[in-house]
């Protein structure tokens, strides 16, 4: 098979050891595997003897080659032209890539493992055909792995290769890859000009009861977007086009009364459940992962807040994120005091590795964190004075919001908000948001509120969110009846509360207020 015509979708690698094969017959887990779609096998085995692992390849190349799926064998040349198959994968420490390439000839497929951009340029230029690049997530069935990547380095890797003129290089991210994430990481590094051409998994289906419907199901998942992804193109948003549409999207959901899945710290739970039922959505406030599931069947949207954050709380958010993402429930992510400590700072790694968010919402200090910013000191859930211009903010907003194929709301006096494309400021508010706890937490019960209405653009339902709310502090912050923070809260709520009956009587004035510039 001429390399330029593989197939790289769906790529098995196999694994022999009892923890992933369990009792299971290696050939018969592969026929399996090629039977359920699997378009390119790699025979990896670190024990067998080299005449043993012969063997083994010619009885897997029996299975693959009528199939038309490629077989390559790990790091061993020797034993891919004893056995006549198709190429090899090497690794970093295995033989280099144009000796391996002198031998086995131009005709041979021939793969090579990319931790990183100089791994993957140096590879491309040698003439690699295909690239694995990873470790995408942590993985038991490779634990020596140099580092994890995420899904942002995989995309920083695809777009240097293009920029770099390697643009042809096939490419498929490794490690931790299954039937819950495949969607996604196909989905996320699409945003770059190179995409992946797929995905290489090891348990996924070797560790599997049912290795024909794993791979199956992983097909399945790779080859249709994700229920989250957006089904309409963009429009590009104007100030006036925004305004003309607010009052009927606080209406909508008002008379959707969406419901508002609130996972959010110990100190917001009973304001946010007020915002919730002000703005005009239903609010639950479960932690409870267990019981994410029956409620993302109920058509709303989840606020996941990090505050007062505990190991079994990571638990519950994770499983709650599964279960809306499975149903493209829309998900919003408050990484709250994501850069004060480690534990944060590994929880907000943990969550993006563990599900899509259409919408990250944090002040300075937590979206640099969001962001991979190395060395972001914040002192305890404040964002503390600005470090950075507003050009430099809008610029870190567009590009995580583009790099994560989602929505990033940067609060502060003026708020940015982007979904990588579309890049908008808004500098409504009053000053009583900032002396008040939860403010920014139950900005964030807004927004999802709306996001759960309006999902075609959830730009426009996260700015209408934005606006609803700080308009409503405005309001509040000048009534003659406030006289600090604390008449401020139930002011407020009053005004978030007649903000909504306004639009669902038809009156649109308060919009004359909006302070909004496209960027
Ligand atoms: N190579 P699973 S990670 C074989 O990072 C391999 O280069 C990796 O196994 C790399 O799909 C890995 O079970 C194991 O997570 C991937």
């Amino acid at each position: 098979m001429a390399p330029s015509t593989v197939d790289y979708t769906l790529y098995l690698v196999t694994d022999s050891t009892p923890a992933i094969l369990g009792g299971k017959d290696l050939v018969a887990v592969v026929k399996a595997a090629v039977e359920g779609g699997a378009t390119i096998v790699q025979l990896r085995d670190k024990t067998s003897d080299t005449s043993e692992l012969i063997q083994i390849a010619k009885q897997l190349h029996q299975v693959t080659k009528p199939a038309g799926v490629p077989l390559l064998i790990n790091d061993r040349v020797d034993v891919a032209l004893a056995a006549g198959v198709d190429g090899v994968h090497i690794g970093q420490d295995d033989m280099d890539l144009k000796s391996a390439r002198k031998l086995l000839g131009p005709g041979a497929i021939i793969g090579v493992t990319a931790n990183n951009l100089e791994e993957a340029l140096e590879a491309a230029r040698d003439g690699a055909d295909y690239l694995g690049v990873g470790t995408v997530y942590a993985t038991p069935t490779k634990e020596n792995t140099k580092s994890i990547i995420g899904t942002a380095g995989v995309q920083q890797i695809l777009s240097e290769l293009a920029a770099q003129g390697f643009g042809s290089v096939k490419t498929v991210a490794i490690g931790g890859i299954n039937a819950g994430n495949a969607q996604r990481i196909m989905y996320q590094c699409a945003a770059t000009e190179k995409q992946l051409d797929g995905v290489a998994v090891v348990s996924a289906i070797m560790a599997s009861h049912d290795p024909k419907t794993a791979t199956q199901n992983l097909r399945k998942l790779i080859s249709e977007p994700p229920p989250f992804a957006s089904s309409t193109s963009k429009k590009q948003l104007t100030r006036n086009d925004i305004v003309a549409q607010l009052p009927d999207i606080i209406k909508r959901m008002a008379e959707r009364k969406p419901l508002c899945h609130n996972m959010t710290n110990l100190v917001v739970q009973n304001f946010a459940a007020n915002v919730a039922l002000a703005v005009g959505s239903s609010p639950i406030m479960s932690n409870n992962g267990l019981e994410a599931g029956d409620l993302a069947a109920l058509g709303g949207s989840l606020v996941i807040n990090m505050g007062t954050t505990t190991p079994e709380m990571r638990s519950n958010h994770l499983k709650a994120l599964a279960a809306y993402n499975a149903v493209g429930g829309p998900v919003l992510l408050d990484p709250v005091g994501a850069g004060a400590t480690q534990h944060r700072k590994d929880g907000v790694k943990a969550l993006m590795a563990g599900g899509y968010f259409d919408l990250i919402k944090g002040n300075e200090g937590e979206i640099r964190t969001v962001s991979g910013a190395q060395g972001v000191k914040q002192h305890g859930v404040d964002s503390g004075a600005s470090q950075l211009t507003l050009e430099d903010r809008v610029k870190l907003v567009t590009g995580t919001a583009a790099r994560e194929r989602n929505i990033v709301l940067m609060t502060g006096a003026t708020d940015v908000v982007s979904d990588g494309e579309r890049t908008l400021t808004i500098s409504n508010g009053h000053k009583y948001l900032g002396e008040i706890t939860g403010s920014g937490c139950t900005l964030g019960t807004t927004i999802a509120s709306v996001m759960a209405v309006e999902r075609d653009d959830k730009l426009l339902a996260a700015v209408a969110g934005i606006l609803m709310y700080e308009i409503a502090a405005e309001r509040a912050g000048i009534r003659e009846d406030v006289k600090g923070p604390g008449t401020f809260v139930p002011a407020f709520i009053d005004e978030l509360y007649r903000v909504r009956q306004e639009c669902v009587n038809g009156d649109s004035r308060w919009v004359d207020a909006v302070k909004i510039d496209v960027v």
